[in-house]
């Protein structure tokens, strides 16, 4: 590869157009050691730029924050948090880890940040733990006579082992469109600790807010989660801290997927879960268009063990993301980034209104936030076969679950839409309004094969959808300035 030097060959704006300059040169630099990995880097680029990014939980994160992880940041062991470090030499991560601490703090106005989880997943155990070890694990040294775990013999250490093993997590549940870390069967969080969920109202698919309370009164879960992966409506946390007081919780949120959301003031008042949740964890690559990772804010009292999240439950922090994040929660405290939320909400509602116009029926009738839950039932075809149909077509996005669905999580019934990544692009509600028309055309002309995996799709149609859809990304091109 040798795209830097016809990049300069080209263009008279070199000395102005450094990210595009250092983004050219890594690709260059790596292919002479690996052509196999730059050559992936690449094609994942042409990939993106020829398919529409529907994926609700993705989204394209600026050059600036992509380019902060291709460092020497990474050789650097940090394990510890800032100014509290298990090994020398760490004053630079230091800085990097306090400049990211302070930018989110002020992005949300919280009192406390915790930037070193590497995801979402990471984020929600170590909150969990620290809410196991603040309220259950104190309590039971203070009863056992020690201050601390190390002070207590075998059976003693067994007998506390016990008590934490048998709390309770009152969270959604995932066939209403909760996460798997908020006690799903097949993940940590429903061993750790007793998992029960709530769901969303059959007939409307709302969340119940008399029935989450009645059930959190009859289990009195040690926490109450709100949060979600694939709910399409804002959530009142004002509601859900009262239920959670009633109950004795704890209050948690997870904002992963609108955390850009609450950023942008979009969900301010009673949906702003920071005023009301003791903790909140969160992703920084969806909504908040960072880089892949993960954050806890919370109140001060849980500050010194989520401090400690490594190694209560993660291996050392990455530097490099965490000077990624900095950058990240840097552009979103510009007020550029309140107006980029507004939008992304606008064009999921005009997505939504399209494709209810056109006789989809969308989980809940709509949206209030960046994604939408649409099933596929009725046109025979499941949440597998319309993803593979959609690709095919050059748009991309993911099957999911719809509530109480027949299909199960891996076939599935309904896809989910996002517009975080569009919206970034610079597509409004006029796209919205075509890109409705084409997903339509697809799953009208797809049809079922007996494998609830295969499925074919009218010739005509498809190439008439993948001529439209180059026609937008050729309009709405991904970082143009990289004429690769
Ligand atoms: N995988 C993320 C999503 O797609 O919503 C959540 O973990």
């Amino acid at each position: 590869m040798d795209f830097l030097s016809k990049y300069l060959q080209s263009t008279a704006e070199k000395e102005q157009n450094k990210a595009v300059i250092a983004y050219l040169a890594s690709l260059d630099y790596i292919s002479t050691d690996s052509p196999k990995i730059a050559e992936s880097i690449l094609q994942e680029l042409k990939d993106q730029r020829s398919n529409l990014k529907m994926i609700a939980s993705e989204n394209y994160s600026s050059l600036a924050v992509q380019l902060a992880m291709g460092n020497l940041l990474t050789d650097k062991y940090a394990e510890g948090f800032a100014n509290h470090r298990f090994y020398a030499g760490c004053s630079n991560i230091d800085a990097i880890e306090e400049e990211a601490m302070s930018q989110v703090k002020k992005l949300f106005g919280a009192e406390f940040a915790y930037v070193q989880p590497h995801s979402g997943a990471d984020a929600n155990l170590i909150a969990f733990l620290a809410i196991l070890i603040e309220k259950v694990q104190s309590p039971e040294l203070e009863r056992l006579g020690a201050k601390k775990v190390d002070e207590l013999s075998h059976e003693d250490y067994e007998t506390l082992r016990k008590v934490l093993m048998n709390q309770s997590l009152l969270g959604m549940g995932l066939n209403s469109g909760g996460h798997l870390t908020h006690g799903y069967r097949h993940n940590l969080s429903s061993k750790l600790m007793r998992a029960f969920s709530y769901e969303v109202d059959p007939k409307t698919q709302l969340l119940d807010y008399e029935n989450i309370e009645k059930l959190a009164l009859e289990i009195k879960p040690l926490i109450l989660v709100a949060g979600y992966s694939a709910y399409p409506r804002a959530i009142n946390f004002a509601r859900m801290k009262e239920i959670a007081v009633k109950a004795g919780s704890v209050f948690m949120v997870d904002m992963a997927h609108f955390a850009g959301l609450v950023a942008g003031k979009v969900f301010e008042g009673d949906f702003n879960p920071i005023p009301y949740a003791d903790i909140v964890t969160s992703t920084t690559h969806k909504t908040l268009r960072g880089p892949r990772g993960g954050l806890i804010l919370a109140k001060k009292e849980f500050g010194h063990i989520l401090n400690k999240g490594c190694p209560l439950a993660m291996g050392g922090p990455l530097p490099h993301v965490m000077a990624a994040k900095a950058i990240a929660f840097q552009e979103a405290n510009k007020p550029s980034f309140h107006s980029y939320a507004q939008k992304i909400v606008k064009n999921a509602q005009t997505l939504a209104e399209e494709l209810v116009r056109l006789g989809l029926r969308i989980t809940t009738g709509g949206t209030d936030n960046h994604l939408l839950v649409v099933d596929v039932t009725s046109f025979g075809i499941t949440g597998r076969q319309a993803e593979g149909a959609l690709r095919a077509a050059n748009i991309t996005l993911n099957r999911n679950t719809i509530p109480s669905d027949p299909n199960g999580p891996w076939y599935t019934s309904g896809v989910r839409l996002g517009t975080p990544a569009l919206t970034t692009l610079g597509m409004g509600p006029a796209e919205m309004k075509i890109i409705a028309k084409l997903i339509h055309a697809i799953l009208k002309s797809t049809k079922a094969k007996e494998d609830r995996a295969q499925f074919v799709t009218e010739e005509k149609t498809l190439l008439h959808v993948n001529k439209q859809v180059e026609e937008l990304l050729l309009t709405f091109p991904l970082y143009p300035e990289i004429r690769i």
